[in-house]
């Protein structure tokens, strides 16, 4: 299985035939990551499809459903690639008014794959519900996703609602997402910003202390 084919399934949505494509790639012995790779330059294409109006929502939908097909097979795979450390508890959520959920469920698998305990909130959450997730968890670090220019500044809202409840000491606040970018996140008062899921595996691992 090249990974070009498992690309251009994402690309022509083709939400059937995903999961036998990943499969036959990791039985093949492909590095579970290169597949993630593959897949995810498919889902830049869709995204570029949609900015140049050859795609609608409905592309955008499927593409979504056949990403999620793919990582029914592929998570799995990246979890036994790695070795498991211990939990640290990570809060995911994609920001109020936002539902985009397929870079936060990536970061997620990875997360999981690589030992960290996660509560994922789903999208379009509220700083309520992450206040109440932080205090019955006790999670040392929040995970915030925005993809829309409007909800990035959520994530103050959540950052002000964490300060009030004096919470904010105990946990390390990460955001990503394309509207976002180092300089942005701490103007909203993150602590730190990845550009995508592997590296912010990396920087979750900094941020709990598991490498310097
Ligand atoms: C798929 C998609 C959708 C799907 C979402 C399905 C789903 N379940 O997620 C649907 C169809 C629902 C959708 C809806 C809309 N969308 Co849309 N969508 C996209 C699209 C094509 C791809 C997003 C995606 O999944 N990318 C793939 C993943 C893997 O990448 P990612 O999300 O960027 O995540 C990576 C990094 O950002 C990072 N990351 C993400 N989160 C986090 C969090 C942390 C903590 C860290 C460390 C890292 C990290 O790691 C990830 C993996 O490496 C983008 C275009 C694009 N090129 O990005 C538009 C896009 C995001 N959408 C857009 C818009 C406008 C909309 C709508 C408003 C359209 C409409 N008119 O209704 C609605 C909004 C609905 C809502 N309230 O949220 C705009 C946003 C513009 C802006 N800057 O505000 C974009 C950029 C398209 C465009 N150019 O116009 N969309």
């Amino acid at each position: 299985m090249e990974f070009e084919k498992i690309t251009e399934l994402i690309i022509e949505l083709e939400v059937d035939d995903i999961q036998d494509a990943v499969k036959e790639a990791l039985n093949e012995g492909k590095d579970p990551y290169d597949v993630l790779n593959a897949l995810t330059k498919g889902m830049d294409e869709v995204g570029r499809r949609y900015e140049e109006k050859e795609y609608y929502l409905t592309e955008l939908v499927l593409a979504g459903e056949t990403m999620k097909e793919a990582f029914k097979v592929l998570q799995p795979a990246l979890a036994a690639s790695d070795k498991a450390e211990s939990k640290t508890k990570v809060i995911l959520a994609t920001v109020k008014g936002d539902n985009h959920d397929i870079g936060k469920n990536i970061l997620g698998s990875l997360l999981l794959s690589s030992g960290f305990e996660i509560h994922d909130l789903g999208m379009d959450v509220d700083e309520k519900q992450i206040i109440e997730k932080v205090k019955d968890t006790g999670a040392s670090i929040v995970a915030l996703s925005s993809l829309l220019t409007m909800t990035v500044e959520q994530i103050q809202v959540v950052h002000e609602a964490l300060k009030e409840e004096g919470l904010r000491d105990q946990v390390k606040l990460i955001v990503g997402g394309a509207p976002l970018n180092n300089d942005l996140a701490t103007k909203l008062g993150a602590d730190d910003f990845a550009e995508d899921a592997v590296e912010g595996v990396k920087h979750i691992k900094q941020l709990a202390g598991k490498i310097s």
